[in-house]
């Protein structure tokens, strides 16, 4: 019997350490609602900003949800993307024109909008991530609920880009082990592929694939030939200012279309192509490409979106929270 009471109490001490413990690594992570208390309308007031500039041009979602891919990827979610160069550095921005990135015109506004009502309390790795949220929803894409809390960093670095974001030419190898150090599984990697269903590309970026693949004048083989021919006629060598859309008819609208696209052979990227050379991304993007209406596609993308934003966190008293998104406080 007496054994039988220890046994129960020792449970018991057991359930709370573990308990405990789990408390104590939330303190340190993301909730929903972390504004709840500190700035109620935040979010309200983070979609009534967004609405008007998605609903003026719908392309700016494409962009934005890049912004917040290579947030999450270069030191965290931590705002660090948004952050303008000064004269001694140059910013992870400042390879905007290049890469492309816009629409941190929308940020600064809604930030402005969210100060007004609650100065110093929402970072701007939050907001970024819920203006994605709202804007991708609002392109017919899924909700999902958003966990908050993060703070921002101080430091952001243009040369960190490279080491941090695979390029466009990655094969599969290197994109499950890039996905991979930053604790995204192979399922995040196929499923977060998924945002190439909206947005468009530069010819330059991919003009190897139709003009010079393998550096003999060739075009790449893994691209659908009649496809090919249609890229070449919009995208001419040496071409640096057009743009093509990933997913052909649908770039405004958040679909699965981007797995027909792929399975294919007209993924833009050789890194949307990579994705048949591995049986677990293959099976997904197949399996997509032939499901009608029952996709799974919009569920699995708005988890995976949550796995994004948890990349790197800074959180508690870590970081800050920047007054305005393109400037560390001083
Ligand atoms: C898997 C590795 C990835 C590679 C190599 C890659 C590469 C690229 C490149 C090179 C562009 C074209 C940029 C331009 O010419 O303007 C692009 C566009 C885009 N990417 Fe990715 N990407 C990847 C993953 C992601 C992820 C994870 C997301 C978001 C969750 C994302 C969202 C987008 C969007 C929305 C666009 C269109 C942007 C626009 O319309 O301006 N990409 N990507
Ligand atoms: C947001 O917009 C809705 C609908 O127009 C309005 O009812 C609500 O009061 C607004 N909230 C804030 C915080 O601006
Ligand atoms: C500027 O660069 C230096 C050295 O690379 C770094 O320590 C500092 O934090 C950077 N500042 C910002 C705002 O990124
Ligand atoms: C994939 O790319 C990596 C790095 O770019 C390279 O080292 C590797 O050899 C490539 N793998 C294959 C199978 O081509
Ligand atoms: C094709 O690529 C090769 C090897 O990188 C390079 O030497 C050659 O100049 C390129 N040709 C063109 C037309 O760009
Ligand atoms: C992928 O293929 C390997 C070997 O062919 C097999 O062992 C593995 O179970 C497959 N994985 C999936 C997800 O199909
Ligand atoms: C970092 C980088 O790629 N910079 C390039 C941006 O584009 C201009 C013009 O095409 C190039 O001269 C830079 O080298």
């Amino acid at each position: 019997m007496a054994t039988l009471r220890l046994f129960q109490v020792f449970l018991q001490q057991l359930f709370m350490v573990v308990v405990l413990s789990e408390l104590a690594v939330d303190g340190q992570s993301l909730q929903v609602g972390f504004y709840r208390k500190t700035c109620p309308p935040a979010e309200a007031i983070i979609r009534n900003t967004t609405t008007p500039y998605i609903l003026e041009d719908p392309s700016l979602a494409a962009p934005l949800l890049r912004v917040q891919f290579h947030d999450c990827f270069v030191r965290g979610c931590d705002g660090s993307v948004l952050l303008d160069s000064t004269e001694n550095n140059e910013t992870e921005k400042a390879s905007g024109p290049n890469q492309s990135l816009r629409g941190f015109h929308v940020i600064d506004a809604v930030k402005a909008a969210v100060e007004e009502a609650c100065p110093g309390v929402v970072s701007c790795a939050d907001i970024l991530a819920l203006v994605v949220r709202d804007a991708v929803f609002m392109l017919k894409g899924p909700f999902w609920e958003v966990p908050t809390g993060r703070r921002d960093g101080r430091v952001s670095i243009d040369s960190e880009i490279t080491e941090n974001l695979p390029p466009p030419s990655s094969n599969i190898t290197r994109l499950k082990t890039s996905f991979k150090s930053k604790g995204l599984s192979t399922k995040d990697l196929v499923v977060l592929s998924g945002a190439h269903t909206i947005g468009r590309s530069h010819c330059s970026i991919f003009s190897d694939r139709l003009y010079n693949f393998s550096g003999r004048g060739d075009t790449d083989p893994s691209l659908d030939p009649k496809y090919a021919i249609k890229l070449k006629k919009k995208c001419k060598r040496g071409d640096v200012t057009t743009v093509v859309e990933l997913d052909p008819g649908s770039f405004k609208t958040f679909n699965k279309d981007y797995y027909k696209v792929v399975a294919e052979g007209r993924g833009i990227f050789q890194s949307d192509a990579a994705l048949l050379d591995d049986n677990e991304t293959r099976d997904y993007v197949i399996s997509q490409a032939a499901s009608a209406v029952s996709s799974t596609f919009l569920k699995d993308f708005a988890e995976a979106m949550i796995n994004l934003g948890n990349i790197g966190v800074i959180t508690g008293t870590e970081g800050e929270i920047r007054k305005r998104c393109a400037f560390v406080n001083f």
